[in-house]
């Protein structure tokens, strides 16, 4: 069963890990994976999104950050602020520089961020295929009032990570943008995963910086629209409320209530303009989102068996049966 999974980091991780639960050795699990947070810190190319799906997948990720290894030191961030190298408020963890390391020594020579994604994957064996959204630069960065400005009036863009790490998103934010995405394609066989899965599902990640960045990758909208697949969304938001990180932040920049209604007619329907054919929202919730399917299910991924057991709905929603 190929099954094609849109992901960002912490939220898409934890819903392919129920997934991979789910299907076990007769899974054949693509996840399109978010690169809008990919970033140059320190001469190194981070990779946020692609690094929380393989340390989590792999057995490395520090559960309790969501980002970076487990049982990790921080000695070059410390020697880094101490030399006063900027930023100093982005923490690059030791034994993460190693990926960071290998990345950038590959890019450098001229691989393409799939194929190193595919190198750093032999070692961490994630059991699912990890692609890069695009080989192409496709940054999220944020138009926000100058926060050197005392008038207020100027505005700047900053990186995603310098909104998200060093103002936790509160400063006065106007708008996103995906720089680089005009020129950006979809990485080698993106387009394929999606036009050619039994299904495709929107993990429950950040509907604007994670699955939003994506959908801006041209081609990755059409395909969703036209993939025989059906597809099928989980909310990210419950009660009103994301459960963890800053979406109801990015929601509110784009002017979408957090709510699963908002968030579920944000993607719309196929039958309309939209990329969903059926939307899932926890139990306590309700949605009408027209031209859309509806399921209400417990969403709270709190361990891998019961993540499975939302997978399975979605799958069963597309027709298949795990
Ligand atoms: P990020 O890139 O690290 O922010 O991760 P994602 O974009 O993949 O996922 C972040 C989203 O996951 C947040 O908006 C959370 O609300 C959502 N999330 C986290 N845990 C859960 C959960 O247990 N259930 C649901 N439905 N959403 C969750
Ligand atoms: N998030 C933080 O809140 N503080 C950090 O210092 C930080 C460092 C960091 C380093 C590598 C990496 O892959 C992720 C890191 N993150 C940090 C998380 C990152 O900002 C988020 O995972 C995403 O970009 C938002 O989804
Ligand atoms: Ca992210």
């Amino acid at each position: 069963m190929k099954v094609t999974v849109l992901v960002g980091g912490v939220g898409g991780a934890r819903f392919l890990q129920g997934l991979k639960t789910l299907l076990g050795d007769d899974g054949d699990i693509t996840a399109v994976v978010n690169v809008g947070d990919d970033v140059w810190m320190h001469g190194l190319r981070i990779c946020p999104d692609l690094d929380t799906c393989m340390y989590t997948l792999g057995g490395g990720i520090d559960t309790e950050r969501g980002w970076g290894r487990i049982a990790e030191t921080w000695h070059a961030r410390d020697e880094l602020a101490a030399y006063g190298a900027d930023p100093d408020w982005f923490g690059l963890g030791d034994r993460d520089i190693a990926t960071h390391l290998i990345r950038s020594r590959m890019l450098r020579t001229g691989y393409p961020l799939s194929a190193v994604t595919e190198a750093l994957c032999n070692r961490w064996k994630p059991g699912v295929r990890l692609l890069p959204v695009s080989d192409d630069r496709s940054e999220t960065h944020v138009v926000v009032t100058d926060p050197d400005d005392a008038s207020g009036e100027s505005r700047r863009a900053i990186h995603f990570q310098e909104w998200w790490v060093r103002y936790r998103a509160q400063i006065p934010t106007h708008s996103f943008a995906n720089i680089g995405a005009e020129q950006a394609t979809p990485a080698p066989g993106v387009l394929d995963a999606i036009e050619g899965a039994d299904a495709v599902i929107l993990a429950p990640s950040n509907p604007v910086v994670s699955v939003g960045a994506i959908l801006a990758v041209p081609g990755i909208r059409s395909a969703l629209r036209t993939t025989e697949a059906k597809v099928v969304g989980l909310s990210p938001v419950v009660g009103g409320k994301p459960l963890r990180g800053m979406a109801d932040e990015c929601l509110s920049v784009i002017g979408v209530d957090t709510s699963a209604e908002a968030v579920g007619k944000y993607y719309g329907a196929r039958s309309d303009t939209g990329i969903l054919d059926t939307w899932m929202i926890h139990s306590t919730d309700t949605a009408t989102v027209p031209g859309v399917d509806v399921i209400s299910v417990p969403l709270l991924m709190t361990d891998p068996k019961t993540t499975a057991e939302m997978a399975a709905v979605a799958l069963r929603s597309a027709g298949l049966t795990p």
